[in-house]
């Protein structure tokens, strides 16, 4: 399971509004073969491990697949996997996590067993649902996960008056950045953002294969259209006039987008915050000091009464980073 975990990873940020999903196949004892979700209407990873079994001449059957989902057993882009384990021949299928997708939710398990398969559910089952969250976050609540991103100096201070904008982090940092973004279904900034940095807000840096949507809250009106988020060409929602957080979550749920990433600034990440709808925060620390505060206030004490927990810390290059989640 362990196995199907790092391969589900493959998929991440390029199935979405699928989850991750991986599969490794065992016989005697020995993996056989291994598949992986890997990009939205691709085949489904229990599809993909058999085909690999398949193209290596290593036959399937009396194989045990562990599977990081529930199988599917509906026709959605690909036909059902539960039909394509039984075709295998599999004997037993072992999965982390069930699917709480409507169109599956335990019938999956149930035809597997109906057709005698011995079938156990729960094996690193945590684990699953971290890799997943964003997928099982939108399956309950049909609104985006969100997650903040935000980088401060030594001192708290998000930007340094006294010099150009500019990035205060490492480049190492950035791809990690730019990573984060690749997993996103949109990004979302103040309009404090746009006029101080004129931000992209594009993935680059790392392999990506689209770009997500572009969401600038502008409640004065004072982003003009020559920004290059609304003039690049890319798909940008431009809102002007009192916007209701909750309402844009639920909107972007529709749209099926699962997690949506707060870029700032701190007034922005305030709002978000004292609304109650942030899931997830990285607070990226760099050592440097800004000659010209602008203190952001996004201290421990602003978590922790929006509902988040501190979890444990990350590096980003040369950067370290908190990580608070919502408890
Ligand atoms: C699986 N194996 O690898 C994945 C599953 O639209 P479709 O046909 O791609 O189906 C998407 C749904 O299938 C998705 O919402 C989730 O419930 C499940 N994903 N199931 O058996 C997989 N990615
Ligand atoms: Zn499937």
């Amino acid at each position: 399971m362990r196995r199907a975990l790092v391969v589900a990873e493959r998929g991440q940020g390029r199935v979405s509004p699928n989850p991750p999903v991986g599969c490794v196949l065992v016989k005697d004892g020995v993996a056989i073969a291994e598949g992986w979700h890997d990009h939205l209407g691709g085949l489904h990873a229990e599809q993909m491990a058999i085909h690999d079994a398949e193209d290596r001449g290593v036959p399937t059957n009396g194989a045990t697949a562990y599977v990081t989902l529930e199988p599917c057993n509906h026709f959605g882009r690909t036909p059902p996997c539960t039909e394509s384990l039984l075709w295998a021949g599999i004997q037993r299928v072992i999965i982390a996590h069930p699917d709480p997708n409507p169109n599956v939710r335990g019938r999956g398990t149930d035809v597997l067993r109906e057709a005698g398969l011995k079938v156990d559910v729960g094996l690193l089952q945590d684990e699953a649902a971290v890799q997943m969250r964003s997928f099982l976050h939108w399956c309950h609540h049909r609104r985006p996960w969100v997650t903040v991103k935000v980088a401060v100096d030594a001192n708290g201070s998000v930007d340094d008056r006294a010099e150009d904008a500019g990035r205060f982090t490492s480049e190492a940092c950035l791809d990690e950045v730019h990573r984060l973004r690749q997993r996103c279904d949109a990004i979302l900034v103040g309009s404090e953002t746009v006029l101080r940095d004129d931000p992209s807000l594009t993935v680059r840096r790392v392999e990506h294969d689209r770009q997500p949507l572009r969401v600038v809250l502008d409640g004065r009106g004072r982003v003009n259209d020559d920004a290059s988020v609304l003039s690049d060409g890319g798909s940008t929602m431009h809102l002007t006039g009192d916007v209701d957080l909750e309402r844009l979550l639920q909107q972007l749920g529709d749209q099926e987008r699962q997690r949506l990433l707060v870029e700032g600034g701190p007034s922005t990440v305030h709002r978000f915050l004292q609304a109650g709808l942030v899931d997830e925060v990285f607070l990226v620390h760099s050592t440097t000091t800004h000659a010209s505060p602008v203190p952001s206030g996004l201290d421990d004490e602003a978590f922790a009464s929006a509902g988040l927990a501190p979890q444990q810390g990350l590096v980003w290059g040369e950067e370290q980073v908190s990580v608070w989640l919502r408890s």
